[in-house]
């Protein structure tokens, strides 16, 4: 069975994410767990890989206010936790995210996940937080519910969370030294005071490790975000994730720093640069072990809507969904049929994946051939089903001896637009191509010859012959053809210079 993910023209939607299937190791991680965990997070679009290609989250933006301050964020904007920085999302009260949230539902029905994310933190919000959670357990019983939260109040709001049916948290931890969080906390405010420097950052590391604690020991997942700071956390990061982990979260996601200067926070004013994309990967590998790490975060806004890349918040203002006409009872019935079928579609690929897991035991595919990177075009379904030009993010996989597996993404600028300017073209182009250094392929499902030209001679080789493949399965079959044809025995040189820069 196969389905079209939120029933998006291709030229409209933006790419969503990683493959699970692809990676292997997302079903690897998944087939050993419990029952009950599996549950929880086969519809969820963060905790699992695989499931974000299909199921789609929403934010709604009700917590306001915050109980610290982080270098890297400037509240004119939202939440940089759990959101790209950049917009002022539309603030709701508790009844209007109800409002929006079953309309989303029923407009989306991909859509599982409820998260309050921000724009500030939604436990320094308690009473808006808990109201929009008490509304939708009772009216939208089918959606999971999500909090994100800095943690220096989580404790205090455990039995709350529990009483909410909320069970998945996240919660951004930085650091697990006071030294380190002084450079990122100039302050706290706790217990009507503001409380500064390594005091503070004490102070709410204690209340983080605490709250972990506490919720692991309830049943309740947790995943912790960490945002790489170059210089100021990045190899500490490695002590926090062993941590973490030994302590009991589910996943951990390390995200890059954003810090443009534009907006006005304190790292993007004093120019503290964020992380590389190799340099973001090489930490995540390394915190790996064998801890679940998340590779395919957005850092979504506080008002985000559809599939992870993708925005959908301004189909869904209040205005406009005022005048919707929705009949709920016949949009509840659908949902719970669409659910079923991705549900179905998933099973199918992974028995597939199994069979394919078992015939790749042949000699001349497990021989030792080096890694390749490739990047691929995709509006969601984890299938390369979108245009070269229309991509606004490409997809990186490395395909090797061992199978394929999800790497990172990377965003790009649109590159055809329709009514744009040669000038215009021309620089995101360039701005795509320089963005997929390292791969040695593109995948989509179309491309134009100017685009075609100048990727070959960047050493990338474009392909639009595997168009509405699945993206694992196309991968894999372009390394095959690669290793046939020789091109696996020499490394290019620009993949070489990359490797010794
Ligand atoms: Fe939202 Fe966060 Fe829940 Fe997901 S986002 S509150 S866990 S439903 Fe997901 Fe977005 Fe990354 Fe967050 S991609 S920023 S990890
Ligand atoms: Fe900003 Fe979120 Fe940090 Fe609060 S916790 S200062 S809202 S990034």
């Amino acid at each position: 069975m196969q389905l079209t993910v939120l029933g998006q023209e291709e030229n409209k939607a933006e790419a969503s994410s990683c493959a699970s299937g692809s990676c292997g190791s997302d079903n690897e991680q998944m087939s050993h767990l419990p029952d009950e965990i599996r549950e929880k997070v086969q519809n969820h679009p963060c905790y699992s890989e695989e499931a974000h290609h299909y199921f789609a989250r929403m934010h709604v933006a009700v917590a306001p206010a915050c109980n610290i301050q982080c270098h890297y964020c400037n509240r004119k904007y939202d939440c940089s936790n759990e959101s790209r920085p950049g917009v002022v999302s539309e603030l709701l009260t508790p009844e209007e995210a109800i409002m929006k949230t079953k309309a989303v539902a029923a407009n989306i029905p991909q859509m599982t996940v409820l998260g309050i994310a921000g724009p500030g933190d939604p436990l320094a919000n308690p009473e808006r937080t808990f109201q929009t959670f008490r509304g939708l357990s009772e009216q939208t019983p089918d959606i999971k519910l999500c909090v994100s939260t800095n943690g220096l109040a989580l404790p205090e709001a455990v039995d709350e969370l529990a009483k909410h049916n909320i069970d998945h948290v996240t919660i951004t931890i930085n650091c697990v030294d006071p030294a380190v969080g002084a450079k990122i906390y100039p302050w706290i405010y706790w217990n009507n005071k503001r409380i500064y420097g390594e005091k503070a950052a004490k102070i709410l590391i204690k209340q983080q490790q605490k709250g972990l604690e506490m919720l692991v020991e309830r049943g309740i997942l947790v995943k912790v975000n960490s945002v790489m700071i170059p210089g100021v956390n990045d190899e500490h990061l490695k002590e926090v994730s062993r941590i973490v982990k030994e302590k009991g979260a589910f996943l951990h996601n390390v995200m890059p720093l954003i810090s443009e200067a534009e907006h006005g926070t304190f790292y993007g004013i004093m120019g503290q640069r964020g992380p590389e994309p190799e340099e973001l990967q090489d930490l995540q590998d390394s915190c790996a072990g064998d801890m679940n790490m998340m590779r395919h975060c957005r850092q979504c806004r506080a008002d985000a809507v559809g599939l992870l890349g993708e925005d959908r918040g301004e189909e869904f203002t209040m205005d406009k969904i005022a005048a919707m006409d929705i009949d709920y009872d016949s949009a509840m019935k659908k949902r719970a049929v669409i659910h079923a079928g991705i549900l179905e579609e998933l099973e199918e690929k992974d028995a597939k994946r199994k069979r394919l897991a078992g015939l790749s035991a042949k000699p001349e595919v497990v021989k030792e051939t080096r890694p390749v990177l490739m990047a691929v075009a995709t509006s969601g379904g984890g299938l390369i089903n979108q245009h070269f030009g229309h991509a606004t993010e490409f997809l990186v996989y490395e395909a090797s001896a061992n199978g394929v597996r999800f790497i990172s993404h990377r965003k790009v600028d649109q590159y055809c637009i329709g009514n744009d300017t040669c000038g215009e073209k021309e620089s995101a182009l360039s701005g795509s191509i320089r963005a997929l250094k390292g791969c040695e392929a593109v995948l989509c499902s179309k491309i134009g010859f100017e685009p075609w030209s100048l990727l070959e001679e960047a050493g990338i080789q474009p392909n639009g012959e595997h168009a509405m493949e699945s993206i694992e399965e196309a991968v894999m079959a372009v390394y095959e053809e690669m290793r046939v044809d020789g091109r696996l025995d020499e490394v290019p040189e620009a993949v070489a210079e990359l490797a010794g820069a």
